[in-house]
């Protein structure tokens, strides 16, 4: 069976889940422990970060890389178009998402960590000590939001840069359930994938209660991007039923609400 070393709260490693998922492979999560167990993966890979998949005697890594493996191995319900044009928009898509939507993205959960007590505490890893985890919990919202401004992490700009993002989304799907046109590709994925830290999705992966549904504020609670959030997070949703995915989208909190427009 295919093996996912993973961190499950990766929003790259969500890009891969989704393409195994939506071509129905069975595959194996190994959480991989932050540190020690980068240290294994750097020795059978000769890099450290997740995801990286093993597929028998091969390890890929670098969930772009991995994507493109499992279109060639494994053809059936393709993520990469054929056609130059459409595949052209899609790598290029992908790679935005990647190399964008993924630093907003990130930047708008270290804005939230940094402001919001309930972010800074549930997202410790669970055996962080509870002292720290009170000490950390009691910073002032002014000390860290002062040390996070100079590297570019003021909430304002972050929002914007976000809402940025999403308008741009929304322009491409008010016309069409995907970002190239009918069918998923690896553009939805990613996008899908990366945009995991605006909004923390209900009832999906092991994402702690607390912060379930929540997310950047002015972004994710903003009821403009309400529609055009969940298209841009999760294009999957689009045409769950057609696609086979009606239970996929129930495990994953996707309301049916969200679809009526298809
Ligand atoms: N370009 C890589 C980025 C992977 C990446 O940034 N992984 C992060 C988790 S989201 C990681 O492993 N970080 C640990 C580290 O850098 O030590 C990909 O697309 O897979």
């Amino acid at each position: 069976m295919l093996e996912l070393y993973q961190f499950e709260m990766s929003h790259f490693v969500e890009k891969v889940r989704l393409v195994l998922d939506y071509k129905g492979l069975e595959y194996r999560k190994i959480e991989v422990v932050p540190g020690i167990g980068q240290l294994d993966l750097f020795q059978k890979t000769g890099q450290r970060q997740v995801p990286v998949l093993k597929d028998g005697e091969t390890m890929i890594a670098d969930s772009t890389a991995i994507v493109q493996y499992l279109d060639n191995r494994y053809p059936d319900k393709p993520v990469i178009p054929v056609e130059a044009k459409e595949r052209a928009l899609c790598l290029l898509l992908e790679q935005w998402a990647d190399e964008v939507l993924a630093i907003d993205a990130r930047k708008g959960l270290l804005s939230c960590i940094s402001q919001n007590v309930t972010f800074r505490t549930a997202l410790l890893p669970s055996m962080t000590p509870a002292p720290l985890k009170s000490f950390l919990g009691g910073l002032p919202v002014n000390l860290l939001s002062n040390l996070a401004a100079p590297v570019g992490l003021g909430a304002d700009k972050i929002r914007e840069a976000l809402r940025e993002d999403l308008r741009h989304l929304s322009a491409i799907l008010a016309t069409q359930p995907y970002l190239i046109g009918s069918q998923p590709t690896a553009a939805d994925f990613a996008v899908a994938g990366v945009s995991m830290y605006i909004k923390f999705p209900t009832g999906y992966v092991n994402v702690p209660t607390a912060v379930q549904g929540e997310g950047v504020p002015g972004v994710a609670d903003s009821p403009e991007f309400e529609r055009s959030f969940c298209l841009a997070r999760s294009p999957l949703c689009g045409l769950p039923e057609a696609l086979g995915w009606a239970g996929e989208a129930d495990r994953r909190g996707w309301r049916s609400s969200d679809f009526d427009q298809y």
